[in-house]
């Protein structure tokens, strides 16, 4: 059906900040940069099919698990796009065992923006959907630049958050606290359009959980009968990809309750707060579901250290209260 009109990413956020009489442009400039690298990271991964980039490097990242040269080089993209622009005070990611500072030669800002540049990386090579997932937050420490504790927010205090999914189209959807919006890219014209304004989780949901089942036999008994519950009384269906943001993205428009739960082996989970789960939590809350940790709102958990995880449950409101329930049951 042909579209009446068509509104491209850069339009909307300026149409978006003329809401917002006294903003300076900086934050619309800086989303502009996140999208920018998206396009940038998009196109690699969707030719690394045909070009030699495959396979892991000899590298580790701070967790001990293979990078891939993708990583590497989303990674790089990410903190170029950003580290100049006299927008942002530091960075985090998911590959940086430390902050990643803003060079003495560029000007520092007032956001902090940490990320995770290629989230599921261990799908790449069997071409299932990968993605970037980003968390800005404010700088509140007094410096000129900043500093491990302006990493170190609550969700609740994130100003934007969002994530990019590669997948059979390239979506980028954020929230700055004003709904969820969806943008699609155009290949042929290089532009996100907007394709999903004001993304809402469906209500009545579908009835679909999401967790590795394979890690049954380490989680608690309460984990246990949650999950037989869904599926044996519940009448739930079951999909999980084993990528984060594309098990989120589908639970986002279809509804359903995503688990990673702690477990005998990942005592804390697996994801980690910063730049997985609180961010995912600020989009679900924005569009009308939640997060939690099996106990308490993600977007309440004061986090200690940058790459600190967390066990996770997200989606629609009645799925993740019923996790909880049973959990509390023990
Ligand atoms: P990956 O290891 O491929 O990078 O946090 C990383 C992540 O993928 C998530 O994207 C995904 O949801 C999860 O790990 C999958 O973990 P399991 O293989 O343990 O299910």
């Amino acid at each position: 059906m042909p579209q009446s009109h068509v509104v491209t990413i850069s339009r909307f956020l300026v149409d978006q900040q003329r809401l917002h009489p006294e903003a300076t442009g900086a934050f619309t400039s800086l989303l502009h940069d996140i999208a920018l690298a998206a396009k940038l990271i998009s196109r690699e991964v969707t030719q690394a099919g045909l070009v030699d980039i495959l396979g892991a490097t000899e590298e580790e990242n701070v967790h001990g698990e293979a990078v891939q040269k993708l990583d590497l080089y989303a990674n790089q993209v990410m903190i170029r796009a950003l580290d100049h622009t006299g927008l942002v005070a530091c960075m985090a990611s998911e590959e940086s065992e430390g902050l990643i500072p803003i060079p003495d030669k560029f000007d520092a800002g007032d956001y902090v923006v940490i990320f995770d540049p290629l989230d599921g990386s261990s799908n790449i090579d069997v071409n299932v959907s990968i993605g970037t997932i980003f968390s800005i937050h404010r700088k509140r420490s007094e410096g000129d630049r900043g500093v491990l504790e302006d990493c170190l927010q609550p969700g609740r205090d994130q100003v934007a958050a969002g994530y990019i999914v590669y997948g059979s189209s390239t979506m980028l959807v954020y929230t700055s606290g004003a709904g969820v919006h969806g943008f699609t890219l155009d290949p042929s014209i290089g532009e996100f359009l907007l394709s999903h304004p004001l993304m809402r989780i469906p209500e009545p949901p579908k009835k679909v959980y999401s967790i590795n089942e394979a890690y049954y036999a380490r989680w608690s008994r309460a984990q246990q009968r949650l999950v037989t519950h869904l599926k044996t009384e519940a009448d739930f269906g079951s999909r999980y990809i084993g990528s984060l943001v594309a098990d989120i993205h589908r639970t986002l428009l279809q509804g359903g309750l995503f688990m990673y739960p702690a477990d005998t082996k990942s005592p804390d989970g697996k994801l980690r707060l910063l730049y997985e789960a609180a961010p995912m939590a600020m989009i679900m809350d924005q569009a009308g579901g939640r997060a939690s940790d099996g106990h308490r709102d993600i977007m309440s958990i004061e986090p200690e250290s940058l790459h600190e995880r967390t066990p996770l449950y997200v989606g629609s409101h009645e799925f993740v209260e019923l996790a909880e329930k049973f959990l509390a049951e023990g």
